[in-house]
């Protein structure tokens, strides 16, 4: 059954409200659970994406006046018609990803939420008038929907990381072109066919696939292409910010990692549960996993066998048969292969394994990208663990003797997206929460993003917020409006 939800959407392009068949070479996409071939995507010729862009600029005219209301409609219907094929949409996922089908539903139902979300905000985007200099004048701040948004995104949330950026256009009126990435394809084309069951107009979305450097690129080269949203690498961030051939709005939502911090004063128990979940869930594949834990000395050993202990707990599966597993396979051999490279080095100059290390044992094992989560301890910052993005199911663990020391250590990083704090002194909590140089500071919780509050990163993490009202107000212009009225002039 599974392969037949994915093997329906081979080749094809969303482009003006319908699916093509794409001309272009055929590149296939495997289910890295078993390193299985389960379909394939043609990258889309010049040719095709400038079908899409055209069809993209057509609709942005219209659907920029569409009322505002008719707008959050659709979007609200959009939500309730992926909620209600939450089960499929997330086994296509599970097939092309390799997160446990549950974890998979989870997300497919916070892209729904993002649509209701995003319903919701559509009709509250005002412009202001502000106090002028003259008599008889009016200024007016309006707000006007950027255009065609070329969304380029990763494989580790193939569903959420289109969804904020989909919603946000949608709400604002602009057209949208999704790239997604070559290892997640159909989890975006099965968004597709829910915008075009929900009767959003042709050509307001749009999606393209294809190879990141030509159909990527492409979109951040393309003058009808107002703004490019995209989510992945520092290294592709710059090299697109670098690349933009024209003045083009950018939003970069880039790599990260991300500290905690763990004071003497901490509830242990609830800090060996949050770095047990913020450190492996999705296999560590997150920009804001936690990537290294500082300890107060007092308490390191304590937490260090308590969190190893915890780990060693988490179940790993093939994430189609056991939906339920803690963790399922590394999305690709890429990552996994960077994960081992940072762990080899991390044992290399000295750290103490405390838990994993290796492959899980079995039959169900055998082909797929597992790994067991895996914890190195008594961590130095020249270690890569400690100072690059790992992405994959490692943390490393240093003690600290005082909260300067701890700072320093965590803002130590050309990274700057999340951190968190398990402290239940209130003066530490003040400190840190004002001294960690991250975008994103979770305190007695690891939920650094949720749906109503900015998300974004400072340094090499990116620039602009996605979530949120900020999020959604990155896809406007401002219009100044001057108006000379007479009235008490
Ligand atoms: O990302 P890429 P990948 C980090 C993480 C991971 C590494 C590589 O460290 O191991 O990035 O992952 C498209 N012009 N993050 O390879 O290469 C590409 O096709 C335009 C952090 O997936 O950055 C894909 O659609 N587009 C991150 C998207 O960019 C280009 C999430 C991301 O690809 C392009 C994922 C180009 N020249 C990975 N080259 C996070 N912040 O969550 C590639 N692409």
């Amino acid at each position: 059954m599974s392969e037949a939800i994915v093997s329906r959407f081979n080749g094809a392009l969303f482009i003006a409200g319908r699916f093509v068949e794409g001309s272009g070479a055929r590149m296939s996409v495997k289910n890295p659970a078993r390193d299985q071939v389960i379909g394939e995507i043609a990258g889309a010729t010049p040719d095709e994406i400038e079908q899409a862009v055209a069809a993209a600029r057509k609709a942005f005219r219209s659907w920029s006046r569409v009322p505002a209301k008719v707008r959050a409609q659709a979007l609200h219907k959009l939500g309730d018609l992926i909620a209600a094929d939450a089960g499929r949409m997330a086994e296509i996922m599970t097939m092309e990803q390799g997160k446990p089908l549950n974890e998979a539903k989870g997300e497919i139902l916070k892209l729904a939420e993002a649509c209701h979300f995003y319903g919701e905000e559509a009709v509250r985007i005002l412009g202001e008038i502000v106090p002028n200099d003259q008599n008889g004048f009016q200024s007016q701040v309006v707000r006007e929907p950027i255009g065609v948004v070329g969304a380029i995104t990763p494989w580790n949330y193939p569903a959420e990381l289109i969804g904020w950026k989909l919603c946000a256009s949608l709400a604002a009126g602009c057209a949208i072109i999704i790239k997604p990435a070559e290892l997640t394809p159909f989890t975006a084309l099965a968004i597709a066919e829910k915008v075009a069951e929900a009767g959003i107009a042709a050509g307001v979305v749009n999606v393209l696939t294809g190879k990141g450097s030509i159909v990527g690129q492409a979109l951040v080269e393309h003058p009808g292409v107002d703004k490019i949203a995209f989510t992945g690498s520092s290294a592709v961030g710059l090299q697109i910010q670098r690349s933009c051939p024209s003045i083009k709005r950018l939003s970069l939502e880039l790599g990260g990692n991300c500290p905690l911090i763990i004071t003497a004063s901490a509830d242990l128990d609830a800090a060996v549960k949050g770095a047990t979940r913020r450190s492996f869930r999705n296999m560590g594949q997150i920009c804001i996993a936690i990537n290294r834990i500082y300890v107060a000395r007092p308490i390191y050993e304590v937490f260090l066998e308590n969190f190893a202990k915890a780990t060693d707990a988490l179940s790993v599966g093939d994430g189609l048969l056991r939906p339920d597993a803690d963790v399922g396979s590394m999305a690709s051999a890429e990552p996994l292969a960077k994960m081992r490279e940072h762990l080899a080095d991390a044992l290399d100059k000295g750290a103490r394994l405390v838990a994993g290390g290796g492959a899980p044992k079995g039959e169900e094992f055998a082909s797929g990208f597992f790994f067991r989560p895996t914890i190195v301890a008594d961590c130095t910052h020249a270690m890569k663990v400690m100072t690059e993005e790992t992405f994959g199911p490692l943390v490393g663990v240093a003690p600290f003797d005082d909260l300067a020391e701890a700072v320093s250590l965590a803002n130590d990083t050309p990274y700057g997206l999340a951190s968190y704090v398990y402290a239940r002194d209130v003066q530490e909590i003040y400190r840190l929460s004002a001294d960690l140089d991250f975008g994103n500071v979770a305190i007695n919780n690891v939920d650094a993003g949720i749906m109503n509050a900015p998300y974004g990163g400072r340094k090499q993490s990116g620039i602009g917020y996605e979530h949120g009202r900020e999020g959604l107000l990155e896809y406007f212009n401002l219009k100044h409006v001057r108006l000379y009225h007479g009235v008490g002039a």
